[in-house]
């Protein structure tokens, strides 16, 4: 059975620029994404790389709003582990006016239960040092934080110049749980692929 790998969080912290990166740093040359149509069915489509980065990331929030599914190959050993990346609609506090986005929203909690493992991410520059996480951040962690496949990934290192949100973030949860990454920069990838093969 192909294992389902989660990206989840909030809009904007960084989910499509890491499915995109991440399977670019595992050799990937052509994305095949597996896109949900607003007519309901799912529908592929092949993307390279940039084109798909130009597509698909947002400077707005809810561009992504279709969970999409990238097959990538995890090399174990001599055999390719196939594992299937989800990149989901961004979660928020609120529930949201238009009916798109719900539904998409939806889609994804649906996808949350039904996900071996699932990355969790947050990132730094919104993160306020004085603050505790957000509602939505603190529900996922409290859902899933006690399964063996969930992962914190702290994203945009690369403006956390100070490291100060990486060390406030670390003293509200379990250290162990985060791997610190810049998906723009490909940083923390390798702790990234480690942990998906301890968990395939
Ligand atoms: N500096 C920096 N910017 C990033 C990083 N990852 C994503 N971004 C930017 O954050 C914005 C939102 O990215 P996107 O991948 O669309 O977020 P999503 O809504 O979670 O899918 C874009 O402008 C990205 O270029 C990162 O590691 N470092
Ligand atoms: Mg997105």
């Amino acid at each position: 059975m192909m294992v389902s790998v989660l990206i989840v969080g909030q809009p904007n912290v960084g989910k499509t620029s890491f499915a995109i990166n991440f399977a670019n740093y595992l050799g990937v040359k052509k994305l095949k994404l597996l896109v949900r149509q607003p007519a309901g069915f799912m529908a592929t489509k092949t993307y390279q790389l940039e084109e798909a980065y130009e597509e698909l990331v947002a400077v707005e929030p809810h561009k992504t709003t279709e969970v999409q599914s990238i097959q990538l190959k995890l090399p174990i050993g001599k055999q390719d582990k196939k594992i299937r990346l989800i990149d989901s609609c961004g979660l928020v506090d609120e529930i949201h006016s238009k009916q798109k986005i719900r539904t998409a929203m939806a889609q994804t909690l649906n996808q949350l239960f039904q996900s071996q493992i699932i990355l969790h991410m947050i990132d730094l520059s919104q993160f306020d040092f004085f603050s505790q996480l957000k509602k939505i951040d603190q529900e996922l962690y409290n859902l899933f934080h006690q399964q063996p496949g969930y992962k914190i990934l702290a994203n945009k290192l690369d403006l956390d110049h100070q490291k100060n949100n990486l060390t406030k973030l670390e003293s509200l949860i379990e250290q162990k749980l985060i791997i610190a990454i810049s998906a723009l920069y490909q940083q923390g990838f390798t702790e990234v692929k480690t942990f998906l093969l301890k968990n395939v």
